[in-house]
């Protein structure tokens, strides 16, 4: 049991060092152009992208319109807060606060629309979340035309454009520590007016941090720890990014703790192809 209050607090102090880090990039620079660009399509940081530039060269994209509304003001900022507070239970956040903004088309590749996003604050059931608001311009003045909760980081490079058609999609990529065992969940969304639709999904968890070995007690042969790593690339060369998915799997041989564990590891890699009838990611 100590251990596992070693461990957890361990894991703690390390999610929240990522966390100062990760609001210190983005309390450097607020407002960011995040305008989708084929020949840069961004991901997270720990996604590969393969930019395949000779490929998207070509392609015109068209550039979003200078918005009449101007910039989103600090005035309007915090009305978006409110709503998010009236929205969204922020917990014990008691600075919750917005936290960056940043530009993008959501609606329309020439229309400018932004994203505001919330900080950090825990959600019933322990999990960290942030709010997304999503901004438009009316023709006069700003208005929150979405809002969803959001696990995980947010920054540029949550955005990217996987079909190549100059509206942004949203990958959220988020995890923690429930009984014992770390998740990790990675999604992609698109808006679909006020809310998103899920384009993809997957989950992967492990019994190796917080003392989830000790206490699911698993049998030999069973799989105890998942991990996935996500890329795009356009394998096909259509200009629409595909999903690729490198898992790797660890099936336990012997031992009952962290310590004494021995897995056997197996890898393989699943490509996913965006189906735009279906409006999501299917195996290939
Ligand atoms: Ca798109
Ligand atoms: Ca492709």
């Amino acid at each position: 049991m100590q251990k596992t209050i070693i461990l957890f607090f361990s894991l703690f102090i390390f999610i929240h060092l990522v966390s100062c880090s990760s609001e210190q990039n983005t309390h450097q620079d607020q407002t960011v152009d995040a305008t989708p660009n084929p020949s840069k399509n961004t991901a997270p940081a720990t996604t590969n992208v393969n930019k395949n530039d000779e490929a998207t060269e070509a392609i015109a994209v068209p550039q979003p319109q200078v918005p009449s509304c101007g910039k989103p003001s600090e005035e309007f900022l915090g009305k978006v807060l409110g709503q998010m507070k009236e929205e969204f239970d922020l917990g014990t956040e008691k600075d919750a606060k917005i936290e960056g903004v940043l530009n993008a088309q959501f609606s329309s590749a020439t229309e400018a629309e932004y994203i505001a996003f919330s900080s950090m604050f825990y959600a019933g059931g322990g999990a960290q979340m942030r709010v997304l608001a999503k901004i438009a311009c009316d023709g006069e003045s700003w208005k929150v035309t979405g809002m969803i909760d959001y696990a995980g980081f947010f920054t540029p490079q949550s955005l990217i454009d996987i079909d190549n058609d100059g509206i942004h999609e949203l990958v959220e990529e988020g995890g923690g520590l429930h009984m014992g065992t770390c998740f990790t969940n990675y999604n992609l969304y698109r808006w679909q007016g006020a809310k998103t639709k899920q384009l993809f999904s997957n989950h992967a968890t492990s019994l190796l941090c917080g003392g989830g070995l000790e206490m699911a007690a698993p049998e030999k042969g069973e799989v105890i720890e998942t991990e996935f790593e996500m890329s795009f690339e356009d394998k096909d060369g259509d200009k629409v990014l595909e999903l690729v998915e490198k898992k790797m799997e660890g099936v336990l041989q012997s031992g009952t703790t962290e310590e004494d564990v021995k897995m056997e590891k197996t890898e393989s890699t699943m490509v996913y192809k965006y189906d735009a009838t279906q409006g999501k990611y299917i195996q290939l």
